[in-house]
């Protein structure tokens, strides 16, 4: 996928995530947040044609050969496409409370429990100040959380997202104005975690984890 890029369309009906997401956020959230991240996009990268045979990941991890003057503007909305694109494919709504096999093991392994893991998931997502999202990332085979800020996108940190949250406040207020935590622990409910678990298990065999 490169210039011009195309919003994808949502992975599932818009009032699919109800009740923990209502119907009205996820029309503005995809269709007037991540559409304009898309559109302002290819309009930054429309007068600079070398640029436009550059993939998303491409444009977020090779910054070096980005214009200085457009630096910020690129990295802000590809990470906004990015991000968006992840954190939408990373929902749905079936009733996929845990994870399973290997990635079930793997999050054992790396945080002790499944408990730990929402535990530390949660603080990164409600701890992050002002807008950003938190992860759970693959960092050189490990597992890992991290929050990031704004639409910083962490493949642009040589790792690899496996699923994230958005807590910028578009991504709930209209539903739970200021509850942040109410918005973390039912989204906890929405994680597809077939997509994250086959997300898991094809990119760690490429850093070759078993
Ligand atoms: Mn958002």
């Amino acid at each position: 996928m490169q210039y011009p890029f195309e919003a994808e369309p949502l992975p599932y009906e818009y009032n699919a995530l109800e009740p923990y997401l209502d119907e009205e956020i996820l029309h503005f959230h995809h269709d007037k947040h991540y559409v304009t991240y898309v559109n302002k996009l290819n309009e930054i990268l429309k007068n600079y044609p070398n640029l436009q045979n550059m993939t998303l990941e491409e444009l977020l991890i090779n910054t070096d050969e980005l214009p200085n003057e457009a630096k910020t503007a690129i990295k802000n909305n590809a990470g906004g496409v990015y991000n968006h694109e992840l954190y939408f494919a990373c929902m749905n709504s079936a009733d996929c409370e845990l994870p399973t096999d290997k990635l079930a093991l793997a999050i054992n392994s790396a945080f002790g429990s499944i408990d730990q893991f929402r535990a530390e998931l949660t603080a990164a997502a409600v701890g992050q100040f002002g807008s950003g999202y938190a992860w759970l990332i693959l960092s050189n085979g490990k597992l890992e959380i991290i929050a990031t800020p704004n639409q910083d996108t962490p493949i642009s940190l040589t790792v690899t997202p496996l699923l994230c949250i958005d807590v910028w406040e578009h991504a709930y207020y209209l539903q739970y104005q200021n509850r942040r935590p109410d918005y973390v622990d039912n989204w906890f409910n929405l994680i597809n975690w077939d997509f994250v678990g086959a997300r898991y298990m094809s990119l760690a065999s490429k850093s070759s984890v078993s």
